[in-house]
């Protein structure tokens, strides 16, 4: 026991994330369940819409908080960020075990805010006046506002973890560190920076909510807009937070999949990185543009949000020059590579239509945004949590999972999430808005689709639950590794020991592993 809950091992406290992660992606799973179940047909299924409210909000939560944002930086950086690095763990490993451990307090406030008061039905913004104690009296929302002080100081910590293990604890100039330390490096940073904002923001609420100031109601002389504005500082930032991670593990994957000894554009593929970075800081206003901007305000908006596109074209097309040439094969990781970009560029596209603010106006909180984040998160980010995870899981365990069952996988997943996102669409452009329990008649076909679309997906993740299970069970321990990866993590025994270095590795070749 002692060995888990103290353990300062960067490897052990990867899997702790990976662990925890899943657990929460699958109470946030069920949640969506809930979701799509209820708008599977018109009328109500809950009876209350308070209720499927905090289901939506805690949905949201859980996935971003609790799930994406564990697995990629806590999961995939503490295990692997020290084994690309060379170097012999993460530079505060009991900061790094601290880190972790906040957060299953952090999951049970979030989950006692549905069962104490009445829920937090304020969806994942927490926007005042509805998130006041006017229409959110009781401890609900004082408790989500805990659960997000707790995981913000979480993943701080875990932030001045990563940029100080990056920049001091590498053996390799920083140029020549892996793509995925450099976003994870990047990762970092825009945490360290919009995190603060965001506990500003929630700490003003939780005032006005208890303390009687008024930074968010008109009648004190204060201003809701401002919560918006401070909200999205943080939201934009966090939405490229999610994805970073993933872009760098795709860089890798994509590599070595395509037998190529780097990415295609590596330096490229670091300044695209940084570029998205800064720019992600200057466009939050873009969730905003119902809120009665001036039209310079909206032009800018607008025009600096789609400059966006040009680093991110440029990391895509900088992807497929890398497959390039490459013998066509359908791996199983090639199979969600070539998913992960093809569906990743769609939800992009429509991102970039919805920054045209007066397109924006029309579309604002319809289900065409919905459609957009999940074909940016659930097909993105999941996506690239899923190859990686794949790709790596012989590096972890030492053992295999059966090929052949997870290509039927990947296909019955694929077809599950573009069947329930796809129609989200068309719900949008017509009009349906989001986080409401019910519609009209009107919309009755492509909800059900899409609920029918959640059931595969459903039923694609029982499916590598259970070929996960089969792996452990069946004991298929991987003997030789026909791959000529550049990537130096591999270069070492698998399973990997404790400690992979008891010493300072030295390098003779600087060109080995630079992707
Ligand atoms: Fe987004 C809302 C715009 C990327 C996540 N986004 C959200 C929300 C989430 C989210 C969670 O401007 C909802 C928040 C909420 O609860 O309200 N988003 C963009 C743009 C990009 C973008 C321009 N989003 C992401 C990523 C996310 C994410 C990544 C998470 C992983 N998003 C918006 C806007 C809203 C929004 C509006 C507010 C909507 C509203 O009303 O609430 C870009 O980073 C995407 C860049 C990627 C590409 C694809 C590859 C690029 C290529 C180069 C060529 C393309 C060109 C474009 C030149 C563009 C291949 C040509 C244009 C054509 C139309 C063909
Ligand atoms: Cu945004």
């Amino acid at each position: 026991m002692k060995f888990w809950f103290f353990s300062t091992n960067h490897k052990y406290i990867g899997i702790l994330y990976f662990i925890f992660g899943m657990w929460a992606g699958i109470v946030g799973l069920s949640m969506s369940m809930i979701i799509r179940l209820e708008l599977g047909n018109p009328g109500s299924l809950i009876g209350n819409d308070q209720i499927y409210n905090s289901i939506v909000t805690s949905h949201a939560f859980l996935m971003i908080f609790f799930f994406v944002m564990p697995v990629m930086m806590g999961g995939f950086g503490n295990y692997l960020i020290p084994l690309m690095l060379g170097s012999p763990d993460m530079a505060f490993p009991r900061m790094n075990n601290m880190s972790f451990w906040l957060l299953p307090p952090s999951l049970m406030l979030l989950l006692s805010s549905m069962f104490i008061g009445t829920g937090t039905g304020t969806g994942w913004t927490v926007y005042p006046p509805l998130s006041s104690n006017l229409s959110h009296s009781g401890p609900s929302v004082d408790l989500s506002i805990f659960s997000l002080h707790i995981a913000g100081v979480s993943s701080i910590m875990g932030s001045i973890n990563f940029i100080t293990t990056i920049l001091n604890m590498k053996i390799y100039k920083i140029e020549l560190i892996s793509l995925f330390s450099w976003a994870m490096l990047l990762t970092a940073i825009l945490l360290l920076l919009s995190l603060p904002v965001l506990a500003g923001a929630i700490t003003m609420l939780l005032f006005d909510r208890n303390l009687n100031t008024s930074f968010f109601d008109p009648s004190g002389g204060g201003d809701p807009i401002l919560y918006q504005h401070l909200f999205w500082f943080f939201g934009h930032p966090e939405v490229y937070i999610l994805i970073l991670p993933g872009f760098g593990l795709i860089s890798h994957m994509i590599c070595n999949e395509s037998k190529k000894k780097e990415t295609f554009g590596s330096m490229g593929m670091i300044y695209a990185m940084i570029s998205i970075g800064l720019l992600g800081f200057i466009v939050w206003a873009h969730h905003m543009f119902t809120v009665g901007m001036d039209v310079d305000t909206r032009a800018y908006f607008t025009s600096a949000t789609m400059i966006i596109a040009v680093p991110t074209g440029i990391k895509i097309f900088s992807w497929l020059a890398t497959m390039n040439g490459m013998k066509i094969k359908f791996s199983v990781v090639n199979l969600w590579l070539l998913g992960f970009i093809f569906l990743f560029t769609i939800g992009g596209l429509t991102g970039i239509i919805l920054s045209n603010s007066s397109i924006d106006i029309v579309l604002h909180d319809t289900y065409y945004v919905v459609a957009h984040f999940h074909y940016v998160l659930s097909m993105g980010a999941v996506f690239a949590i899923f190859g990686s995870f794949i790709y790596w899981y012989p590096l972890f365990t030492g053992l295999t999972m059966n090929q052949y069952w997870l290509k039927i996988q990947f296909f019955l997943m694929f077809f599950g999430v573009n069947m329930t996102f796809f129609p989200q669409h068309f719900l949008g452009l017509s009009g349906m808005p989001r986080r409401y329990s019910d519609y009209p008649d009107s919309y009755l076909c492509w909800n059900m689709i899409s609920s029918i679309g959640s059931l595969v997906t459903l039923l694609s993740t029982f499916y590598f639950f259970f070929i996960l299970w089969e792996s452990i069970v069946s004991r298929r321990v991987l003997i030789f590794m026909n791959n000529n990866n550049s990537s130096i993590e591999w270069l070492m025994t698998f399973p990997l020991n404790n400690h992979t270095f008891y010493e300072i590795p030295k390098v003779f070749k600087f060109n080995i592993h630079s992707k």
